[in-house]
């Protein structure tokens, strides 16, 4: 008797030495849509597609930058196979993603659940996806042809993922798809649409009857819709399941959401774990070069506020300021001191510092990226991280601070993923260093090399 068939074998190609799948909500959701329309589906890693190719004509993969390079190789390694890639990367540079790799056939444009089950069902009847919404493919006489999305899905109405939706007891929970932010740097969809309390609750409660105690609820927005929040937190206190929630949003939405986060710290349960506010820059004119909404006055208003929240109500609560302490190729030299003063100010956490600017693909800072003749990196998802700063002593400094030493870093055999958050940890501690001396800017150009007349 033969084994029976998969439509789809779905992989994240992200391996890691020593890895397994741990968990990806992307594949999380489309596995429990295929399902759910009676699609038998298969979701494994980089290592487990080679024994089970044989099993199935069709193989999706979920392409974020890291994973890119793994996923083209991987993709290679499939001859004969229907190959559709979907996801972040896959989304942002469909054309040239199907420029580049012959070996892939369909990039999934946007959400995936509706698209992918379309062009399974296409592609089952034998059908050519030239009409389907969300669908690049290569023309039959050459060039590609891209159809955007024409809609978004109503979120209530799709099933609960599946446990690829959980890393380490930690469950991702969806609020909201898109965001409103318009960031210059970040691909997100403006769109922005939002589950309903009730169904969020319904996931939660899915969750909490399996085990789970954690709730991530993460996609950068569970502050935005400070309503929703608030009914949820509330439904959660009704039907006492005793979990701990993770937070994450702009310090404009942590301002406005600040009485139900005032609750939520009061409470025992729900309790609040930590929430991670997205800084990005401390000065007007790094955060106008980003695109993005906000003043140095909400930024520090929203941290001060949670850490008085965390102070008298909640002390395990950590609250996680994120940072880009090189935040645009344009910066000056005073948006660096800014940053520092910031760090310095409110003792970030050294684990969410991001040492520089990334321009991903076909966002409005990679495009000026590009402008400025600055090289995507293919084998990156056409990111940009290899650029000179505009500012001589910015450029000094960045080249001193982080750019040779991480150089130094990757040239090591082995070098890992560890090593680069040590060097973060180094660099943290170095802008530690410079706060500490009284005259920030004397000791940074001092230590890029560059004199340092105290200003
Ligand atoms: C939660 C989260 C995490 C969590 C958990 C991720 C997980 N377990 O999946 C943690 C904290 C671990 C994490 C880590 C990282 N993350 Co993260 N993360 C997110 C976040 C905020 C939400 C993810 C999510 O739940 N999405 C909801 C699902 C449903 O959406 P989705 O993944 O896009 O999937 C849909 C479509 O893309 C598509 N699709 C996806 N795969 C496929 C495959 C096929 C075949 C098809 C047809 C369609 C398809 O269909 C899906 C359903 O509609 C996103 C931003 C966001 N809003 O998505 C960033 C985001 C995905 N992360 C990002 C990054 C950079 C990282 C890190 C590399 C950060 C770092 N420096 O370490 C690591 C990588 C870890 C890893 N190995 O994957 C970037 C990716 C950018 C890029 N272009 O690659 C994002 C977009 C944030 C951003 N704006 O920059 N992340
Ligand atoms: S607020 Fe965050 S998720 Fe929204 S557009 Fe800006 S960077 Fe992207």
């Amino acid at each position: 008797m033969s084994e029976e068939r998969y439509a789809i074998v779905l992989v994240d190609p992200n391996l890691l030495p020593g890895s397994h799948l741990a968990s990806n909500v992307g594949l999380a959701c489309l596995e429990a849509y295929l399902a759910a329309h009676d699609l038998r589906v298969r979701t494994v890693d980089a290592r487990e597609i080679e024994g089970c190719a044989a099993l199935t004509d069709v193989v999706g993969m979920s392409v974020m930058d890291h994973s890119y390079a793994a996923a083209r190789a991987l993709s290679r390694r499939l001859p004969g196979k229907t190959v559709i890639w979907g996801g972040w990367t896959a989304t942002a540079a469909p054309e040239l993603i199907l420029a580049r790799n012959a070996a892939v056939d369909y990039v999934v444009v946007g959400e995936g659940e509706r698209t992918l089950l379309r062009l399974l069902r296409c592609l089952a009847d034998g059908g050519f996806p030239d009409t389907l919404d969300g669908v690049a493919c290569r023309r039959p006489n050459g060039g590609v042809l891209l159809r955007p999305p024409s809609s978004f899905l109503d979120l209530d109405g799709l099933p609960i993922p599946t446990r690829l939706a959980v890393l380490d007891r930690l469950v991702f929970l969806e609020l909201a798809r898109g965001c409103h932010g318009r960031c210059g740097y970040c691909q997100e969809t403006p769109r922005m649409r939002w589950k309903s309390a009730g169904r969020i609750l319904a996931e939660i409660e899915h969750w909490h009857a399996a085990g789970f105690r954690h709730f991530y609820f993460g996609d950068a927005n569970s502050l935005a819709n400070v309503r929703l929040l608030r009914e949820v937190l509330d439904g959660v206190e009704q039907r006492e399941m005793p979990i701990e929630v993770l937070l994450a949003g702009r310090p404009d939405d942590a301002l406005r959401a600040l009485p139900v986060l005032e609750s939520l710290a009061r409470s025992r349960s729900p309790r609040l774990h930590s929430i991670e506010v997205g800084i990005e820059a401390d000065s007007p004119g790094a955060l106008e070069l980003l695109g993005r909404r906000g003043t140095p006055d909400t930024n520090r208003r929203a941290i001060r506020a949670l850490c008085d929240l965390r102070d008298r109500h909640s002390p395990g609560t950590r609250i996680h300021a994120n940072l880009i302490l090189f935040p645009h190729f344009d910066m000056s030299f005073d948006d660096f001191v800014a940053n520092v003063r910031f760090v310095g100010d409110f003792r970030c956490s050294r684990e969410v510092l991001g040492m520089q600017l990334y321009g991903l693909a076909n966002t409005p800072v990679w495009h000026a990226m590009r402008s400025r003749g600055f090289r995507p990196d293919e084998d990156h998802g056409f990111q940009i991280a290899e650029y000179t700063f505009s500012d001589p002593e910015v450029e000094a400094l960045f080249e001193a601070l982080v750019r040779r030493p991480l150089a130094r870093e990757q040239r090591r055999p082995g070098f890992a993923l560890s090593h680069r958050r040590a060097l973060q940890h180094r660099v943290h501690d170095q802008v530690i260093g410079f706060y500490d001396s009284g005259d920030i800017r004397a000791a940074a150009l001092r230590f890029a090399g560059r004199g340092g007349a105290p200003s």
